[in-house]
């Protein structure tokens, strides 16, 4: 084949999601492109962010599972002594990143045919990048320098034993008792992972866990952990890590009171910062959380200079970043793109065994934009106070749907003391159109990707109740709405009352 002679239409400087991608779709469009990339192609994802906490949250619902299940029924008693996190993520170290790594390459440079410059790029000017002393030029640069955990400048950051998402894969030893500090769906997320591998968790969060999560998806996640042990204080100030050499305890302020949280380890989540840094010579502007200012395009200030990922800021999520990746593609290609705001944004929160999924609106947004809204919902209304598992509680039928999927469908309302998940999905009456989804569940993940685009073409109660279900499934919203959908004027169910705060 020809060496393609052509000037590069754009550097990537960052081969992960948004770079990769980015640049396939251009080099798809006709352009040439490059990817400068120090480490590894598909940035962090596989390293320590999106496949690794996949792979984590498999071995934390097998844990856990063995918990709720040793020697229940016909199940053996499962020797839960040899339950580890650290084993588990050795095994990830050992296979799992080399693995990835591997496949990213190949698909990038061999399937692809994507050129790229190993090494840590320096970027001269906007149409000129150093990789190890070679010099790149290109009509534009496209920056995709990621994001890093945001670090409190708080006494003993730095003590061993204070962690992020970053040193998870490098854990060596099982902490006893683990503190995290901050209580969005990353810390939520990780003290959920953490539990099930024999360690005392107690999340520590400044102001409230899971802001923009709806009130029954939080009631849930509260609710299971509390029955897990897993210990929530919010309006938290944390003042201080302690420890002589190692971490030791955490020190914060609660409602006015000092209190000390004694600890081996401290998993940090208060939040990301952009690594714009390397952009701060070009003169692009720079936002207050040191993100690369864009416009709907992807464009910074500069003409032919881009940003994308999370170098341009929040939402912090792959999907956004591959598509802003796309977008600069096309807008480099002359091809007018823009990002979508109609188009809602999924969300989800790993709570092993089962996972949070949203897309839409939160009931209480929905009540303040529509009015009076519909809820589709199971379960609802009064729980039992302490349900034990394999045990049935005559008077909360409302419990008795399998609401949580996939794989646990039936298994965690036998053996699970009431955390078979929630479904939830809320309509305005008068259009019949869904506004919100809401699961906590198994393999909901996958229709909410399509929810979502349901959502943007004004899906309704209708048009639901006329698809074809296959029972049991993830999310139960055909059949669910299926069953009001013959309703003229919008109610709902006839009976429904808000799940309590047992919390
Ligand atoms: C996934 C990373 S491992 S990327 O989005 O495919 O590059």
């Amino acid at each position: 084949m020809k060496a393609d002679s052509r000037e590069y239409d754009a550097i990537w400087f960052g081969g992960g999601a948004a770079g990769r991608f980015g640049a396939a779709f251009m080099k798809a469009l006709g352009g040439k492109a490059l990817i400068v990339e120090k480490k590894c192609l598909g940035g962090e994802c596989h390293v320590c962010r999106c496949a690794f906490e996949n792979f984590v949250a498999d071995q934390s619902s097998m844990a856990e599972i063995m918990r709720l299940y040793s020697g229940k029924s016909w199940y053996p008693e499962f020797d839960l002594r040899r339950i580890s996190m650290s084993k588990a993520v050795e095994l990830y170290r050992k296979v799992g990143q080399p693995a990835f790594a591997d496949t990213m390459k190949h698909q990038t440079e061999i399937q692809l045919g994507i050129e790229v410059a190993w090494g840590e790029g320096k970027i001269l000017d906007k149409n000129t990048v150093e990789v190890n002393g070679e010099i790149y030029k290109a009509k534009n640069l496209v920056i995709g320098a990621g994001s890093r955990p945001t670090m409190p400048g708080i006494p003993g950051i730095g003590l061993p034993g204070v962690m992020t998402y970053k040193d998870h894969p490098e854990m060596r030893q099982d902490p006893k008792r683990m503190v995290v500090i901050g209580g969005g769906k990353i810390g939520m997320g990780k003290a959920a992972m953490f539990a099930p591998f024999n360690i005392e968790v107690t999340v520590l969060e400044k102001y409230t866990c899971l802001p923009k999560w709806d009130q029954d998806v939080r009631r849930y996640v509260f609710r299971d952990f509390k029955r897990r042990g897993i210990k929530i204080h919010e309006r938290a100030d944390v003042k201080e890590i302690k420890g002589k050499g190692k971490v030791e305890a955490v020190i914060a302020e609660i409602d006015g009171k000092v209190m000390e949280f004694p600890c081996d380890a401290v998993m940090v989540s208060v939040g990301l910062t952009p690594n714009s840094e390397c952009a701060v010579p070009l003169g692009v502007k720079i936002g207050k959380d040191n993100e690369i200012l864009i416009d709907k395009g992807c464009r910074t200030d500069v003409p032919g200079v881009y940003a994308v990922g999370d170098v341009a800021g929040p939402p912090y999520f792959m999907a956004v970043a591959r598509k802003r990746g796309m977008i600069a593609a096309k807008n480099i290609m002359g091809k007018n793109a823009e990002w979508d705001d109609n188009l809602p944004l999924p969300d989800h929160i790993y709570l092993p065994p089962l996972e949070a999924t949203m897309v839409g609106l939160t009931e209480k947004e929905a009540r303040d934009r529509y009015g009076d809204v519909v809820l589709i919902q199971v379960p609802w209304g009064p729980m039992p106070k302490n349900p034990q598992p394999e045990t049935y509680y005559p008077g909360f039928e409302n419990l008795g749907l399998p609401v949580c999927g996939r794989m646990h469908t039936l298994n965690l309302l036998f053996y699970g003391q009431g955390r078979n998940g929630v479904v939830k999905a809320i309509v305005d009456p008068k259009s019949r159109r869904y506004v919100g989804f809401h699961s906590v569940g198994d393999g909901a993940k996958t229709g909410f990707q399509y929810l979502s685009y349901l959502l943007k073409l004004g899906w309704t109660v209708d048009q639901m109740a006329d698809l074809h279900e296959i029972f049991l499934n993830a999310e139960h919203f055909v059949q669910l709405s299926r069953l009001i959908a013959g309703q003229e004027t919008l109610k709902g169910y006839a009976a429904q009352t808000q799940m309590e705060d047992d919390f």
